[in-house]
């Protein structure tokens, strides 16, 4: 597991057991239109807040939607960029946060984000490195897509919402780390994907509202397994975490998603060193580790497969879910 700033305090509030945080520091709905950004809250906090050269389209108070959007609706879409607006984290924003590809894995080191396409000789290809043009520098510990394409990042115990073709990154409100995975529509929410984070052992869901973020600690994964690095979902529908165990080997394990109970082992990652991203392609478990290898694992039988490697090194993976 990665401990990054350990003794970093959390920005936007501490996660409890049910706490709903609105976009990190901003008003429950502060909505921006077209570009600009900046930290103009006067808190010297480095986190994005309203600039004063954006429209505030919502009321925090009131908690109003702002006008022609509907925050929970998974078919309005008030900007027209192609995302919901209850999937849109700047929901009258044109510009973002952008859609990822559906035809690609996304990787990443702590600085960098590249994609890679799900080939016998899989080449990396990078993006750019990560920006944080509104807030603090974060490295980046894990990614994952929704259904819509959008892209989340966690930094530092910071979700961000990241455009996957410039790596540009937003943050939106304080989440333990540091795995992070969307689980499909029906799994835990019959109406939506969810993102949900396993936080050393505590399996977290995060849900999300256009800009709003609910963390809710769902249970404790049961010792001596706890988050390695990352989550998926595999192409038989198990959700399967990376774990560290005592070989120092890790094991990727499938879980209950209601309940965070442990159903067993997949397989061990041997050959791997710290399985930091996990993606499912196609049938097929994509593991990436820390040294920077590529390998797929078979889900009935457990067995490793190296296919590639990356010179960075991965600190986390995801693929659209339409890729599964
Ligand atoms: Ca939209
Ligand atoms: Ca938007």
């Amino acid at each position: 597991m990665r401990e990054l700033n350990p003794r970093r305090p959390a920005r936007c509030g501490a996660a409890a057991s049910v706490l709903l945080i609105a976009a990190c520091g901003r008003s429950d709905v502060l909505v921006a239109t077209g570009g600009g950004g900046g930290d103009a809250g006067g808190d010297a906090d480095g986190l994005g807040e309203y600039d004063g050269g954006w429209p505030i389209t919502g009321d925090a108070d009131t908690d109003e939607d702002p006008p022609e959007c509907d925050l929970d609706s998974h078919s309005s879409d008030c900007d027209g960029d192609g995302v919901p607006d209850a999937d849109d984290p700047f929901p009258t924003d044109t510009y973002r946060p952008g859609r990822a590809r559906e035809d690609v894995i996304y990787v990443h080191s702590a600085f960098t984000l590249s994609s890679l396409a799900p080939e016998s000789a899989p080449i990396v290809e990078t993006i750019a490195d990560f920006s944080f043009p509104d807030d603090a520098f974060s490295q980046v510990t894990d990614i994952a897509i929704d259904r819509f394409g959008v892209l989340y990042a966690l930094g530092s115990d910071v979700l961000h919402a990241c455009d996957p073709s410039t790596a540009q990154c937003w943050a939106l409100a304080s989440v333990p780390s540091n795995s992070l995975a969307f689980l499909p529509l029906g799994t835990l929410d019959n109406d939506d994907d969810t993102l949900v984070t396993l936080a050393g052992s505590a399996w977290t869901r995060i849900d999300l509202r256009g800009p709003e973020v609910a963390v809710t600690v769902i249970g404790e994964i049961e010792a001596p397994y706890s988050s390695s690095g990352d989550i998926t979902t595999t192409s038989d529908d198990l959700t399967v975490f990376s774990s560290p165990s005592a070989t120092g080997v890790d094991l990727v394990l499938a879980l209950d998603p209601a309940t965070g109970t442990v159903f067993g082992v997949i397989g061990l990652a041997s050959g791997l060193s710290n399985v930091w991203g996990m993606a499912s392609v196609r049938g097929a478990l994509w593991l990436f580790d820390q040294v920077g290898n590529i390998a797929t694992m078979d889900s009935i039988s457990g067995e490793v497969v190296v296919v590639g490697f990356g010179l960075d090194g991965f600190w986390g993976a995801a693929s659209h879910p339409d890729l599964r």
